[in-house]
C-alpha cells in the first residue's frame, strides 16, 4: 500500500469486500508497471504485438464486437431528482440506482485482478487539476489511463491525505450489453460503470470525470468543463492566440487541433493544447483560461492520414494503442482512408481475413481508435504542462452539417453566442452505438456529457459572461456542407485555417461582416482563399444564410426550448424571438 490516506484506504476496502478480486495493485504509473500489463495482456491475447521495427510500443487490441462505442441510454446522471438530471439525461435515484449496480459488482472481480489507478486531470502541479481514482479490473483501462493522464504515484503525492478526489468504480462485468450501466452520482463524485471495457464508457478520467463530473462541480465552483479542443494560432510576428472549438464526437476536434496551416500561410503556426477537453476559468487579468485535463489522445483512426492529419500519425507512430482498426499482414495497424491504396491483406476488426475486394464491409471499425501520448505530437504546446493555461480569444461552436449552417458565422455578442451554442445540431456519428447521419440538436457538443440539467448548464454560460468585459468572442462553423451528390463543398482540415484566421481578426477588429438574422458571415473576400480550387457559385454557397432554412430550424429550437420548461432560463427565449424577429423582417423585405 502506497497511501497513508485513510478515505482512500477505506474506500479500496469497501470496493474489495464488495468485489472481492484475488488480487489488488496499486498502479504507480511506472514505464516497467506498464511493460507488465502489456506483457500479460499478449499473454492472455487481450493485446497483440504490432510489428516493433515499424511500430515501437504500440499494441493492438480487438474489443468485444457488442461494445465498440459509448452507450447513451445505458449512461445515468442519478442526482437526488430527476429535475437537477434534466431531459438531456437519463436519470434513475442514486439509491435504486447504487442497489441495482451493488448486486452487478458483487463478487464480479472473483479471479480477476483489481488495479487501483490514481490519475490526475490537468497538470499535477495546475492549482485547478482534479484527482480521481479509478478502481477497475481491466489491465487495458489501466494502461490507457497511463496514455491518457497523469497517472500513479505524481496522482497520489498531490492528493496527499485530502478526501477530495472522484471515487470511479469500474468492471467489464461479462461484457453484456443487457447488464451495462455507465453512472454518474455528482453529489458524491462518484462514478459506478459495469460492463463495458470501451474508451468513455471504461477509461473514466475522461468523459465521466472531465465531463459530466465536472460540469456538475465546474457549475458549483464558477468554472467550465467543456467538450472543447484547445488550439493556438501563432502569426509570423510570434504572437500566438487561442481559441478553444467544441464539436461533437466524431466532427473534427482532433483534427482542427493540430491542423497544419496551408502552404500559402507562410510564418503561421499550429499549436495544440488539447483535442477533446477543456477547463475553463476567469484570471485576476479577466480573461478566460483553458487548461487540457488529459494527457494523451483517443482519436478517431477512420480518415487519419499524411495528407488529412499528418500530426495526428507522427504522434501515435510509437508508444501507442489501437483498438478496433484493422491489422496488415506485415504486423501493422491500418484504417479505411489511411493510404490510398489498401493493404493487399488484413485481419479486420472483427478478426477476420479482409482483403480490398471483399465488398462486406469496413476493415476497421468506424469508431476504432488510437490512444497515444499528447507529448508526441510534432505541434504539441509547451503550454500543454503550463499550470495556468491559455488565455482564450474565440469559442467556436460547430457540427456536421450538409446543409443549412454555413461555414463560419459570428455571434453578434455573449447572450447570443450562448444561444447558437445551445441551438447547434450536428449528424450523429459512430462515436456512440445507434444511427449514424441524424440531425439531432447537440448543445455546446454536451448533450452526451452534461452532468445536469440543459436548462441550469445554460444559465450557468450566461452567468459566465457576465463575469468579465473581456469574454471570449463566440462564433459557429461547419466544414460539412455537402453539394446536391452528397460531396463536401469546403477542402476542410488544413484549409479550416483561413476560417481560423477570419475568426481571428474578428477579435481584433481587423475584419469585416456581413450581418445576416443568424449572426455575422464575413463579407466578400474577406476570408483568405488563396491556394484554394474553389468557385465564386460555392463561396456563395458556403456563406449563404437561406431565410426559408433557418425559419425551418426555428420550429425544432422552440420545440427544444419548450421542453426544458421552467429550467429555460428567460434570455434564451429572448434570443428565440429576436431570431424569429431578424428573419422575418428579410423574408418579408
Ligand atoms: P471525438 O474524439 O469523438 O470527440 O472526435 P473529434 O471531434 O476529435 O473528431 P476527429 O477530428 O477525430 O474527426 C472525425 C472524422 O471527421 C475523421 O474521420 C476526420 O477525418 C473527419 N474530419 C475532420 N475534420 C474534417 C474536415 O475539416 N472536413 C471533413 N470533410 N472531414 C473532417
Ligand atoms: C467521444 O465520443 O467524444 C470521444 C470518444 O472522445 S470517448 O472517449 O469514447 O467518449
Ligand atoms: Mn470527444
Amino acid at each position: 500500500m502506497t497511501t497513508t490516506n485513510q478515505a482512500l484506504k477505506s474506500w479500496v476496502d469497501e470496493v474489495a469486500a464488495l468485489t472481492t478480486p484475488d488480487n489488488i495493485q496499486w498502479c504507480t504509473g511506472s514505464q516497467e508497471e506498464y511493460d507488465a500489463l502489456i506483457q500479460l495482456m499478449l499473454g492472455d491475447g487481450t493485446m497483440q504485438e504490432l510489428n516493433q521495427d515499424k511500430w515501437p510500443g504500440c499494441y493492438y487490441h480487438r474489443s468485444d464486437k457488442g461494445d465498440v462505442a459509448r452507450v447513451e441510454h445505458l449512461t445515468f446522471i442519478c442526482t437526488k431528482t430527476k429535475e437537477e438530471a434534466g431531459p438531456n439525461n437519463n436519470w434513475e435515484a442514486p439509491e435504486v440506482m447504487k442497489e441495482k449496480l451493488t448486486g452487478l459488482f458483487s463478487g464480479c472481480m472473483k479471479g480477476r485482478t483489481m488495479y487501483v489507478v490514481p490519475y490526475c486531470m490537468g497538470p499535477v502541479k495546475s492549482p485547478y487539476s482534479k484527482v480521481g481514482i479509478e478502481i477497475t479490473d481491466s489491465p487495458y483501462v489501466a494502461a490507457n489511463m497511463r496514455i491518457m493522464t497523469r497517472m500513479g504515484t505524481q496522482a497520489l503525492e498531490k492528493l496527499g491525505d485530502s478526501t477530495d478526489f472522484v471515487r470511479g468504480l469500474h468492471s467489464i462485468g461479462e461484457l453484456d450489453p443487457d447488464r451495462r450501466f455507465i453512472c454518474h452520482f455528482p453529489d458524491s463524485r462518484e462514478i459506478w460503470s459495469f460492463g463495458s471495457g470501451y474508451g468513455g464508457n471504461a477509461l473514466l478520467g475522461k468523459k465521466c470525470h472531465a465531463l459530466r463530473i465536472a460540469s456538475a462541480q465546474a457549475r458549483d465552483e464558477d468554472w467550465m468543463a467543456e467538450h472543447m479542443l484547445i488550439l493556438g494560432l501563432e502569426n509570423p510576428q510570434g504572437e500566438v492566440r487561442y481559441v478553444t472549438a467544441a464539436f461533437p464526437s466524431a466532427c473534427g476536434k482532433t483534427n482542427l487541433a493540430m491542423l497544419i496551416p496551408p502552404a500559402h500561410y507562410k510564418g503561421w503556426k499550429a499549436w495544440c493544447v488539447g483535442d477533446d477537453i477543456a477547463w475553463m476559468r476567469y484570471a485576476e487579468d479577466g480573461r478566460l483560461y483553458a487548461i487540457n485535463p488529459e494527457a494523451g489522445f483517443f482519436g478517431v483512426a477512420p480518415g487519419t492520414s499524411e495528407k488529412t492529419n499528418k500530426n495526428a500519425l507522427e504522434s501515435l507512430k510509437k508508444n501507442s494503442i489501437f483498438t478496433n482498426t484493422a491489422v496488415t499482414s506485415e504486423g501493422e495497424p491500418w484504417w479505411e482512408g489511411m493510404t490510398k491504396t489498401p493493404p493487399a491483406k488484413a485481419t479486420d476488426w472483427k478478426g477476420n481475413e479482409w482483403t480490398p475486394d471483399k465488398n462486406d464491409g469496413v476493415a476497421a471499425h468506424p469508431n476504432s481508435r488510437f490512444t497515444a501520448p499528447a507529448g508526441q505530437c510534432p505541434v504539441a504546446s509547451p503550454k500543454m504542462e503550463d499550470p495556468q493555461g491559455v488565455p482564450i480569444d474565440a469559442i467556436i461552436f460547430g457540427g456536421r452539417r450538409a446543409k443549412t449552417a454555413p461555414l463560419v458565422f459570428e455571434a453578434f455578442n455573449w447572450e447570443h453566442g450562448v444561444y447558437v451554442g445551445a441551438m447547434a445540431a450536428s449528424e450523429t456519428t459512430a462515436a456512440a452505438t445507434g444511427a449514424v447521419g441524424v440531425v439531432r440538436r447537440d448543445p455546446m457538443a454536451m448533450k452526451p456529457f452534461c452532468g445536469y440539467n440543459f436548462g441550469d448548464y445554460f444559465a450557468h454560460w450566461l452567468k459566465m459572461g457576465k463575469k468579465s468585459d473581456k469574454a471570449p468572442k463566440i462564433f459557429h462553423v461547419n466544414w460539412f456542407r455537402q453539394d446536391d451528390d452528397g460531396k463536401f463543398i469546403w477542402p476542410g482540415f488544413g484549409d479550416n485555417m483561413r476560417v481560423l484566421e477570419w475568426i481571428l481578426k474578428r477579435c481584433a477588429d481587423e475584419t469585416d461582416a456581413v450581418e445576416t438574422p443568424i449572426g455575422n458571415v464575413p463579407a466578400p473576400h474577406t476570408i483568405d482563399l488563396e491556394g484554394v480550387d474553389i468557385d465564386e457559385q460555392t463561396v456563395e454557397r458556403l456563406l449563404g444564410v437561406e431565410p426559408e432554412a433557418w425559419t425551418e430550424e426555428l420550429a425544432g429550437q422552440k420545440e427544444f426550448l419548450e421542453t426544458y420548461g421552467d429550467k429555460m432560463p428567460k434570455e434564451m427565449w429572448d434570443q428565440y424571438e429576436k431570431l424569429k424577429e431578424r428573419l422575418s423582417a428579410v423574408s418579408t423585405s
